[in-house]
């Protein structure tokens, strides 16, 4: 596992078994994150269905850039992409995740 330098926000709602999934794979990754949950938050979820495409939670991104659910950060870890993204610093001027 590399230094960590990301950052990593991970929008969640409160019953989501996948949701657990993708936290608990960020965990063993010894990744810090930000959750924020999304449940009654119809511009939250409205937001994520544009940034993302996706309709589903969780959302996760790295440095701003979409990762998509659990099943695509899955993937990135299963190819190895994961662990380098994770030590990626964000940009400065990056702007802030809505919340
Ligand atoms: N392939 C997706 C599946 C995610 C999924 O089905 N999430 C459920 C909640 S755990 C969901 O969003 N259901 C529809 C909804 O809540 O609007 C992933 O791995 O993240």
């Amino acid at each position: 596992m590399p230094m960590q330098a990301a950052e990593v926000t991970i929008y969640v709602t409160d019953y989501c078994p996948y949701c657990a999934m993708a936290k608990r794979l960020l965990t063993q990754k010894q990744a810090r994150f930000t959750e924020i949950n999304v449940e009654n938050r119809d511009d939250l979820r409205a937001w994520l269905v544009k940034a993302s495409g996706q309709r589903t939670v969780p959302q996760i991104f790295i440095n701003g850039a979409s990762i998509g659910g659990f099943s695509d950060l899955s993937a990135l870890d299963k190819e190895g992409g994961l662990d380098p993204r994770l030590g990626e610093a964000p940009s400065a001027d990056a702007p802030p995740m809505p919340r």
